[in-house]
């Protein structure tokens, strides 16, 4: 059986999540509990040394340590429904966008969180090295994310889908960087009518609820 290392909580894991259930792939779950260090625990870096969720452990026992080896995974083995493109241009405007919604929403969001939360103090990186907080950082990435909605925004207008061929791993990045940016108090508002749209569309699918 499939195995999803997982943690509720967190952003990263939930993009496995879904796209394992817009995949329709069964796997077990097993909890890796971060507000208490599990992570780091040798129980969890034999599975993961980068000690991140999520990880995915196949029938085999290898082990997929993040979410660009669990999509080009799931992928390759489960074609349908197509989540990374189908022709070369959709392929590379879809690793494109991904690439931007992770470094530019979900990689500022945790500039702003691990900079300034008391509970991450010296965790203002995750992996298996402490680095110490830089109270700079959770000013500037504040600023990042809000020119992230900015951005989705403009992608948004006019579209369904953060590209336009449809329905693709771009939109479950977007979907959980944008619930995510809860954690720093921002959410889209009356200045972003495209992704409210979009957000409203998206709850429809049941992988959203997830
Ligand atoms: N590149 C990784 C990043 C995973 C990641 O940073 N996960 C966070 C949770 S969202 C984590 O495991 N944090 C552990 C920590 O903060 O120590 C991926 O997307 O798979």
């Amino acid at each position: 059986m499939i195995t999803l290392y997982d943690c509720a909580s967190a952003p990263s894991p939930r993009r496995a999540r879904i796209l394992l259930a817009e995949k329709g792939v069964a796997h077990a779950t097993v909890n890796v509990d971060l507000s208490k260090g599990e992570q780091l625990g040798a129980d969890y870096r034999a599975i993961n040394p980068l000690c991140t969720v999520p990880a995915l452990r196949l029938e085999d026992g290898s082990v997929l340590c993040d979410n660009a080896a669990i999509a080009a995974y799931l992928e390759a083995r489960f074609p349908a429904p197509p989540l990374l493109g189908v022709t070369p241009l959709e392929k590379a405007e879809i690793a494109s966008w991904n690439w931007r919604i992770e470094f530019e929403g979900l990689m500022a969001i945790a500039e702003a969180l691990r900079n300034s939360s008391p509970a991450m103090a010296n965790r203002a990186l995750p992996g298996p090295a402490d680095y110490a907080q830089i109270p700079e950082l959770a000013a500037r990435g504040l600023a990042r994310v809000q020119q992230f909605f900015a951005t989705l925004e403009r992608q948004l207008a006019g579209r369904d889908t953060v590209v336009s061929s449809g329905f693709s791993v771009a939109d479950i990045t977007a979907v959980v960087v944008v619930d995510f940016a809860r954690v720093v108090r921002i959410k889209p508002g009356e200045q972003h009518p495209n992704v409210l749209r979009w957000r409203a569309a998206m709850a429809l699918r049941p992988a959203m609820a997830i």
